[in-house]
């Protein structure tokens, strides 16, 4: 019997032959197990005998099973390994590749201008006192021009910024009354117009604020022509277009020549040749008092873009939607930005 379960175990050469010899011989109704129970037939004398040699062939059997199962499970593992190996000199699957926004690098950009003319880049937070997104900017409560900017309120005093404006009367206060302020406040805004082509609920803008000695509307036109020209690295003419806003008197727009057409009519600027791009304008002296400047010895302008309305213009984007709505067929188009 030894011996037979011997050669079987040596020639069997999967876990599942193993199991069956392991039944045939060791199981309940097993041979060996068969033997054993066989010695109560036995002689006395006769059973330490057979017990004891039973005995030994059981665990001898157990033995070889066991060797016999390691040595099946390592050729197992050698095959899978050989089969699953992993060629490290195959070249690796491209990974796609991220590419910035083109709204982070219109910021970007518009940031680098700035700081190249002198200016220091401020942030404000985004949910701000109505105190601050418009008392402070002269538009006292009940005031009509609070319809220009139709506002989310959280509470009867705090309100989601319909401008990046309040940052400049934090600018100012943080200074407390020293010269000169030179700032510029990129972030997001929030206004409950609808959505369409040209306007979005939420946007961004980048504020602006000079405050010196001297400061008039020369130094306003200077700086936003210049910026301009940088920004869409061409010659432009630009235009001053007398408007209203509470916080700066006087107040204007700033107009483009159109950059589709070069001032000759097109699609783009709906045939009159220029383009809107940012309310401006000398900061109102109720302004700089109330943020702590003396407005007899202080003038200051401030101006105020509107970052997605730039980067239309000079991505030539037609749809201000596309910004948000993360096709990736649009922003691959900026990948080498
Ligand atoms: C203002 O927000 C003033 N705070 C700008 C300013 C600053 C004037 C400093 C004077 C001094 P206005 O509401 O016009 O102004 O918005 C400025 C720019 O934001 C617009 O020219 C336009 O480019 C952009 N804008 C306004 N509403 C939207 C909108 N719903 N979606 C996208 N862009 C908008």
């Amino acid at each position: 019997l030894k011996e037979e379960a011997r050669s079987l175990i040596q020639a069997a050469h999967d876990p599942e032959k193993l199991k069956q010899l392991r039944v045939k011989y060791l199981g309940k109704k097993g041979e060996l197990t068969g033997v054993l129970r066989g010695m109560k037939d036995l002689s006395p004398e006769e059973r330490p005998v057979v017990g004891s040699l039973a005995n030994e062939v059981r665990s001898q059997l157990e033995q070889w099973m066991e060797a016999k199962e390691r040595q099946i499970s390592e050729a197992l593992l050698e095959e899978r390994l050989k089969a699953e190996a992993v060629d490290v000199t195959l070249p690796a699957h491209p990974r796609p590749f991220g590419g910035i926004h083109p709204l982070s690098a219109i910021t970007e950009e518009i940031e680098d201008i700035f700081i190249g003319m002198g200016f220091e880049v401020a942030e404000g937070p985004e949910v701000e006192w109505d105190s601050y997104n418009f008392e402070a900017l002269n538009f006292p409560k009940e005031h009509p021009a609070r319809d220009m900017q139709d506002s989310f309120y959280i509470t009867s005093d705090i309100l989601l910024r319909t401008h990046t404006s309040p940052v400049q009367v934090h600018a100012m206060e943080e200074r407390e009354g020293q010269v000169p302020v030179k700032v510029i406040c990129p972030g997001k805004v929030y206004r409950r117009d609808d959505d369409d082509a040209t306007h979005s609920h939420q946007f961004a803008q980048v504020e602006g604020l000079v405050v010196d000695r001297g400061i008039s509307m020369g130094e306003l036109h200077g700086t936003l022509e210049a910026f301009a020209e940088k920004m869409f690295a061409m010659e432009l003419e630009t235009r001053l277009r007398p408007s209203y806003f509470p916080f700066t008197e006087p107040s204007v727009e700033m107009d483009i020549s159109c950059v589709q057409c070069g001032g000759n009519g097109c699609g783009m600027c709906k045939h009159t040749g220029w383009i809107e791009i940012l309310g401006a304008g000398m900061v109102h002296p109720r302004v700089l008092e109330g943020a702590g400047y003396d407005s007899e010895r202080y003038t200051g302008f401030a101006f105020g873009m509107g970052l997605e309305r730039i980067a239309l213009l000079k991505y030539g984007i037609d749809d201000i939607r596309q910004f948000y709505t993360n096709d990736l067929k649009f922003l691959r188009q900026f990948q080498s930005l």
